[in-house]
């Protein structure tokens, strides 16, 4: 394949969805990913015409689902130059003594497990090829620690040690690595987080203007354009009315 190809997780909404069209527009060939088959379907009519495009469905925490889907990859789709490992989410807002161990499983399994399996099966090549692009969309939620929001901010706050260990053993071998991390994003991340409450979920992005999923792929589309020696090592993007996790300015 004459074009870079990006590997984006999550693709089927949200921040992954926007990469992958900022990536198109770009001229990368793109692999999406996810695990809603018609949206992923669907998504190739949203990018450019002449994009080259195949998608994977595959949920990030089933480590089998994972390494069979990367496995089946055609020959001329191999050489990933970028990897997006977006997939992610939280899973309730509880206190401590309150939440469940489901949802801590589900938020340990998807934002940790999940962002090593795809790695795992990713990184070799590039270690391989001596290039590459990984980024890390973390969190806020991975530089400070919000009250109820405990396992989310932990694995969160693992992608970003990984991250910066990634970047460390991959020194030797000209990879980038990077990690943007956004604050509050109108994505379907709230619904999710509230299990499909649609007041509670909307509530979160009312009163001030919240970032959008293009906000933070116009930042990914500026990283993997970068010249060859210049990183964007770590990155927090926030909305103008966010200060930190525990300030935010609403409207009333
Ligand atoms: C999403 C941002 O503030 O909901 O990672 O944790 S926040």
């Amino acid at each position: 394949m004459e074009k870079k190809i990006a590997f984006i997780t999550g693709a089927s909404s949200g921040i992954g969805k926007a990469c992958a069209k900022y990536l198109a527009e770009e001229g990368f060939a793109i692999i999406a990913c996810g695990r809603r088959e018609d949206r992923l379907v669907e998504l190739k009519n949203q990018l450019p015409k002449d994009t080259d495009y195949h998608y994977l469905v595959f949920d990030v925490k089933e480590k089998k689902a994972v390494y069979e889907a990367i496995d089946s990859l055609p020959d001329k789709w191999k050489n990933i130059e970028v990897l997006i490992n977006n997939a992610g989410n939280a899973h309730g807002l509880d206190f401590i003594q309150d939440g469940s161990e489901e949802d801590w499983d589900a938020m340990m399994d998807i934002n940790v497990k999940g962002l090593l399996y795809v790695s795992k099966k990713i990184i070799p090549g590039m270690v391989e090829r001596k290039r590459g692009q990984i980024i890390n969309i973390g969190s806020t939620a991975g530089k400070e620690v919000y009250p109820k929001g405990n396992v989310y901010c932990g694995s969160k706050h693992a992608v970003d040690a990984i991250t910066k260990g990634m970047r460390l053993d991959l020194n030797p071998y000209g990879i980038k690595v990077m990690a943007i991390n956004p604050g509050l994003v109108d994505t379907e991340f709230s619904m999710v987080r509230f299990k499909g409450d649609k007041d509670k979920a909307e509530n979160v992005y009312k009163g001030f203007s919240p970032l959008k999923a293009e906000d933070i792929a116009d930042v990914v589309r500026f990283a993997v354009t970068r010249p060859p020696h210049v990183v964007l090592a770590d990155v927090i993007v926030l909305p103008t009315a966010q200060a930190s996790t525990n300030l935010l300015h609403k409207e009333e």
